[in-house]
């Protein structure tokens, strides 16, 4: 039971302490549907990808794609969508095209910084 609760502060103070560097799980799932959460700023990390392009919003400059692990941001697979950071990465992408890609993330926010097709 001590060694229960003791795990418990641990981890804890560990998920607070590591905020910064590795958002939790959980917020980075609620990246799309809670943007309006104020978050404190942690620092931008950033990290490469691959995965198959699903959706593409010319308009909105943004590009969902069903991503592979990223272990560099400590991120499973899932299908979610970036902003394309310039929005010219956009042109001449297609839905369905498998690329690899360069993402920063910070906080909630999660650009697309580079796209090289696969
Ligand atoms: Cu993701």
């Amino acid at each position: 039971m001590k060694e229960t609760m003791m795990r418990t502060c641990h981890n804890a103070f560990l998920g607070l302490a590591a905020l910064a560097a590795t958002p939790a799980l959980a917020q980075h799932q609620h990246m799309d549907g809670m943007a309006g959460m104020d978050m404190s700023a942690p620092a931008a990390r950033t990290g490469q990808g691959r995965g198959v392009i699903t959706a593409i919003d010319l308009k909105a400059g943004s590009l969902t794609i069903r991503h592979e692990p990223i272990q560099a941001l400590n991120w499973p697979a899932m299908t979610m969508t970036f902003k394309a950071n310039p929005s010219a990465l956009l042109k001449g992408l297609t839905v369905g095209q498998r690329i690899g890609f360069d993402v920063k993330a910070q906080g909630m926010a999660a650009e697309i910084t580079a796209v090289r097709p696969l």
